[in-house]
């Protein structure tokens, strides 16, 4: 059986395929290098779990495989759940994006916080992980991690706002976890398993 990845983002395919190996589904995992003509989607939706959807349906009608989208983001306590489901967009919906969109989103985040103290600094990862079938049978789950954002990013693994979210019962960023650190305790992982056990109930 084969399962296509629906993501553009190069440093979700790792994390996802560990996530899935780990919880011992066997099926061959393809990403989307192989699908050059895939569709773009845009993230329309006003919710993880909509966009998680719009994503895995699109791959699913493209290749006539099943497929899994991840939708996720980061919701910050202090600027009422921004940036959410536009974390990936953050910084360009300002008009301030350049280079490397994940280190603007991130300073931005980091700027919009700046007079706000350490116990107001919480916030959240979210991730909906959706799977579709070419039957049309469709299953969305979510995971979360709850943390809180520190002021001097540390550390150089994972991507996105990942050098400055301090887990709950942490004292290292996820960008300082190994990957298999973070993907136990993960917003992904949490999802992503529970995902690989609805696939395995499907036989
Ligand atoms: P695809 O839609 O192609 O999967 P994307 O990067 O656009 O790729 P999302 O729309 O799900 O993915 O945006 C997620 C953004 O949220 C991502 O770019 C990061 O900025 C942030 N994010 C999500 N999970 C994260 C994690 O585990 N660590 C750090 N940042 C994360």
């Amino acid at each position: 059986d084969t399962l296509v990845l629906a993501t553009r983002n190069p440093k979700k395919v790792p994390e996802l395929r560990a996530i899935l190996a780990d919880a011992g589904l066997d099926v061959e995992v393809r990403g989307l290098d192989g699908y050059p003509d895939a569709p773009e989607v845009a993230e329309t939706e006003p919710t993880f779990t909509g966009n998680a959807l719009l994503k895995a349906r699109a791959i699913t009608a493209h290749t006539g495989l099943p497929a899994v989208a991840d939708d996720s983001g980061l919701r910050v306590d202090e600027l009422n759940g921004m940036p959410g489901v536009l974390s990936a967009r953050w910084s360009g919906r300002f008009g301030t994006e350049s280079g490397d969109r994940d280190s603007a989103n991130l300073v931005l985040v980091l700027d919009q916080l700046a007079d706000t103290p350490p116990q107001r600094r919480g916030a959240e990862f979210v991730c909906a992980a959706a799977l579709v079938l070419p039957t049309g049978e469709e299953h969305v789950v979510e995971g979360v991690l709850r943390g809180s954002l520190i002021a001097e990013p540390r550390g150089a693994n994972g991507f996105g706002y990942d050098p400055i979210f301090v887990p709950e019962g942490e004292t290292r960023t996820t960008a300082e976890m190994t990957p298999e650190e973070k993907n136990a305790v993960s917003h992904r992982g949490t999802a992503f398993r529970a995902l690989a056990r609805k696939v395995r109930d499907l036989g």
